[in-house]
C-alpha cells in the first residue's frame, strides 16, 4: 500500500490527484501545520530531514519532491497515461 505524507494547504494535493486519477490505492498520513508559523510540525523530519512534503512511500522506497513523485507514479503505474504523446 502506497503511503502519501501531506500538509493541508500543500503541493501534495498534486500527488493526491494523481494518485486518485490513477486509480492507485493508497492512504494518507496528514500532518497538521503550526497554527501561528503555518510551517510543518517538527515530527515531520522524522519522515523528511527538511520537514517537507509530500512524501511518498510505495514498499520500501521513500521519494520526496512532488515532481519527482509524479515521474514515479506516472513510470510505475501510468501505462502511457497522463503523458504527452
Ligand atoms: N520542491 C518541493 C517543495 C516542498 C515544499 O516546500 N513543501 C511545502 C508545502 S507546499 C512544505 O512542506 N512546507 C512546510 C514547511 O516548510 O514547514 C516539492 O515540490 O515537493
Amino acid at each position: 500500500m502506497i503511503t502519501l505524507y501531506t500538509l493541508a494547504q500543500s503541493r501534495s494535493h498534486r500527488s493526491v490527484w494523481l494518485l486518485e486519477e490513477l486509480g492507485i490505492p493508497y492512504q494518507l498520513q496528514q500532518f497538521e501545520r503550526d497554527p501561528i508559523t503555518r510551517l510543518a510540525p517538527q515530527t515531520l523530519k522524522a519522515i523528511h530531514p527538511l520537514g517537507k512534503v509530500p512524501v511518498l512511500q510505495d514498499g520500501e522506497l521513500l521519494l520526496a519532491e512532488s515532481g519527482a513523485i509524479t515521474e514515479y507514479l506516472l513510470d510505475q503505474y501510468g501505462q502511457d497515461r497522463l503523458r504527452p504523446i
